[in-house]
C-alpha cells in the first residue's frame, strides 16, 4: 500500500491523478494546510519542506524499509518507474518526458502559482506582480500550446508530463488566461478532462482558486499559509 499525503491543490491532484490513471491502490491521508498540519513533526519527517504531496511506499521495489518521498515531480517519476508506465525506457522518449516534467515543476507550477496567489489570496491588488505573473503564465501557456500543435500528448504517449501539467491548467481562469487563445492546449485539456481517471480524481474537489465560492481566509489561516519564516507558526 502507498500512503498519499494530500490536499486538493494542483500539486496534490497531480499525485492523485497518477494513482487513478494507474489504478494503483493508495490510501489518502488528508493534510489540512490551513490548520498547519504540514508543520506537524510526523509529517515533516516525511516531507521536510512542509508541503504536500508526499507519499510513503510500504512495499518498495526490491523490498526493504518503506520509502518516503516529497516533491510531486519526484513522486510521479518514482511511481512511473515502480510500475513501468507513463514514462518510456527508450532514451529519446524518456528524455522528452523528463524535460516536460521539469518544465512543469520549474516553470508552469511556480509561475501559475504566483499569479493564482496574487489574483486570489493577496489582501490587496499588486498591479506589478499581477502584470508580471499574468504575462509569464501567458508565455508558458503559449509554449505548451505550440508543443501540442501536432500531437495529442505532451511527450509521446500519455505520460507523467501530461499528469503533471493538467492540474496546473485547470485553474486557468484564476491565472487570468483564456483557453480560447490557446486552441491546441484547449483540445488537449478537454481530452485529458474527459479521461475517466481525471473525472475520478476531481470528484468532489472544489476549485481551489475560486475565492468567491470559498469563505475568505481568516487572519490566522493567512498567517499559517502565507506568513511563514524559518520558524513555523501553526494553529
Ligand atoms: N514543488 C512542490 C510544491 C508543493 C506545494 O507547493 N504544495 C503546497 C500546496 S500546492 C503546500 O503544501 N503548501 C503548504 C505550505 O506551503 O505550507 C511540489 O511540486 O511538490
Amino acid at each position: 500500500m502507498i500512503d498519499l499525503y494530500f490536499a486538493a491543490t494542483p500539486n496534490g491532484l497531480k499525485a492523485k491523478l497518477f494513482f487513478e490513471e494507474a489504478q494503483l491502490p493508495y490510501r489518502l491521508m488528508p493534510v489540512s494546510l490551513s490548520k498547519g498540519e504540514q508543520f506537524q513533526p510526523d509529517f515533516l519527517a516525511i516531507s521536510p519542506n512542509n508541503k504536500i504531496p508526499a507519499i510513503v511506499d510500504h512495499q518498495p521495489l526490491g523490498g526493504g524499509a518503506p520509502v518516503a518521498l516529497f516533491e510531486s515531480g519526484a513522486i510521479l517519476l518514482y511511481l512511473a518507474e515502480k510500475i513501468s508506465r507513463f514514462i518510456p525506457t527508450e532514451i529519446h522518449g524518456r528524455t522528452e518526458v523528463l524535460q516536460w516534467l521539469f518544465w512543469q515543476m520549474s516553470g508552469l507550477g511556480p509561475m501559475a502559482g504566483q499569479i493564482g496567489h496574487f489574483n486570489v489570496y493577496a489582501p490587496e491588488q499588486v498591479p506589478y506582480a499581477i502584470e508580471r505573473y499574468t504575462r509569464e503564465t501567458h508565455r508558458l501557456y503559449g509554449v505548451l500550446d505550440r508543443r501540442l500543435a501536432d500531437r495529442s500528448f505532451i511527450a509521446g504517449e500519455f505520460s507523467i508530463a501530461d499528469i503533471a501539467c493538467y492540474p496546473w491548467i485547470v485553474p486557468h481562469e484564476a491565472h487570468g488566461q483564456n483557453l480560447d487563445d490557446f486552441p491546441n492546449l484547449k483540445r488537449w485539456f478537454d481530452a485529458i478532462a474527459a479521461r475517466p481517471a481525471t473525472v475520478r480524481t476531481y470528484e468532489g474537489v472544489d476549485n481551489v482558486y475560486a475565492p468567491k465560492k470559498h469563505s475568505p481566509l481568516s487572519e490566522e489561516e493567512r498567517r499559517v499559509l502565507f506568513g511563514q519564516g524559518a520558524n513555523p507558526v501553526t494553529r
